[in-house]
Order: structure tokens, then C-alpha cells, then sequence
């Protein structure tokens, strides 16, 4: 798989802004400061496609970026969907109201959505909110691809035991990931292509 090319689309405060659904659509969802736009952007393998930032709630829009990329001989586009994120008590309670409904909105009316990836900080766990938006995706019929992240944070020696408890706690693969190394890239998009049904699931190995 190649990312041929990959382009910011459009950035809405609300849903009315963004552009009709055209290609399959792939959300990025987490808690405020999680990592989701530097996932993105280790994704694309483009440093700067997605701004991110050391200081909590960076991304206040939902932005959408275009994937062109190709597999199997064959080119495919893809959107790539960076959501604010969620659990941030600094913002305005304003703001905070505006952005549930923004979220759940996004995640409950766009007839191209194929899947949400649900992004966990190793170090933390999940979340009482996050386990929220696991069951407000089940309601939907949104397909979850979770993602632990900032697994380089972490020594080696305790990665596997914080996976195996994280993965202990969710009833979905969990994908371990790192978007400074890259470790977990090609599974992440193994994952995000078949839920778009731009690759076919591997077949069952034959015994
Ligand atoms: N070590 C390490 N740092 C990471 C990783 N992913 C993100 N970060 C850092 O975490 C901080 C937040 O990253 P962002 O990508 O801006 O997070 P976000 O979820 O988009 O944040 P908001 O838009 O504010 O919700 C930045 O300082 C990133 O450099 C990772 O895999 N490993
Ligand atoms: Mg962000």
C-alpha cells in the first residue's frame, strides 16, 4: 500500500460545513490530547498534513484530509476524519457543550462513515469516556478500530504486560501503536482499508 497523496479537504465547527460524503470516510476519535493528529499524520507519512500540539486541545474543528493511495495495483481514495477531542475540562463549558452533539453528530450522520478509530493513551487506559464513545459507536453501528498509542513512552519490558490489561478491558483487537517509531502502522491500515472495503479481508488460513 502507497499513499500517493494527501490533501486537508475542509475544517467545520459545524456539520452543515462539511463538504457531501463522497469517498469512504474513516474517523479519528480520543481524548484531547491522545495523539489522533499525529496518528494521522504518521498514517500519510507527512509530518505537517495535521497540525498537532504539546498543549491539549489543539484541534477544535472536525478536519477532513483526502488519501489518494494505491494497493494492489489499484487506486482508491479515502477520508480521513481528525475529530476534537474529548475529556478536556480546560475549555469553555460552552464550548464543551458545542462539541458532544458536533461529535456524536458527525459519527451518527455521515451515510460514507465505514469506521471510527478509537485512539487510548498506553499509559492511562481507557477512560470512562472512552468506553462512552465505544458504546455510543456500538448504538450507531459505527465498526471501532482501537488503537493503544505512545507505545515508545513505555520500556520494552512493559509494553506487552500494559497491551495484554488494556486488551483485557475491551472487547475489540487492540492495535498497539506509535506514531513516532511508526510501530503499528501497517496494521492500522490493514485494518482501516478492509473496514472501507478497499482491501478484502485476509482469507482464513486453510488448515
Ligand atoms: N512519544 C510519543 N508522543 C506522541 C505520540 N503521539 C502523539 N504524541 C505527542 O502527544 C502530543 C499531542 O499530540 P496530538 O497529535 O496533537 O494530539 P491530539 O489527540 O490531536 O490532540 P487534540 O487535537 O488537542 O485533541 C504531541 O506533543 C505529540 O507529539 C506517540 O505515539 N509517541
Ligand atoms: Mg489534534
Amino acid at each position: 500500500m502507497d499513499v500517493l497523496d494527501a490533501e486537508f479537504v475542509a475544517g467545520a465547527t459545524a456539520l452543515g460545513q462539511l463538504p457531501a460524503p463522497t469517498f469512504a470516510e474513516v474517523a479519528f476519535a480520543g481524548r484531547s490530547n491522545v495523539g489522533k493528529s499525529s496518528l494521522i499524520n504518521n498514517l500519510v507519512q507527512r509530518k505537517k498534513l495535521v497540525r498537532t500540539s504539546s498543549a491539549p486541545g489543539c484541534t477544535r474543528a472536525i478536519n477532513m484530509f483526502r488519501v489518494r493511495l494505491r494497493t494492489d495495483g489499484e487506486e482508491a481514495h479515502l477520508d480521513l476524519v481528525d475529530l476534537p477531542g474529548y475529556g478536556y475540562a480546560q475549555r469553555s463549558k460552552a464550548e464543551r457543550k458545542a462539541w458532544g452533539p458536533l461529535i456524536e453528530g458527525f459519527l451518527r450522520e455521515r451515510p460514507g462513515l465505514r469506521g471510527s478509530v478509537v485512539i487510548i493513551d498506553i499509559r492511562r487506559g481507557a477512560q470512562d469516556d472512552d468506553l462512552q464513545l465505544l458504546e455510543f459507536l456500538e448504538s450507531v453501528g459505527v465498526t471501532p478500530i482501537l488503537v493503544a498509542t505512545k507505545i515508545d513512552k513505555l520500556p520494552a519490558s512493559k509494553r506487552k504486560p500494559a497491551l495484554a490489561k488494556l486488551q483485557g478491558e475491551l472487547r475489540h483487537r487492540l492495535i498497539p501503536y506509535s506514531s513516532v517509531s511508526g510501530d503499528g502502522r501497517d496494521a492500522l491500515w490493514k485494518r482501516i482499508l478492509t473496514v472501507s472495503s478497499i482491501e478484502r479481508p485476509d482469507a482464513p488460513a486453510t488448515p
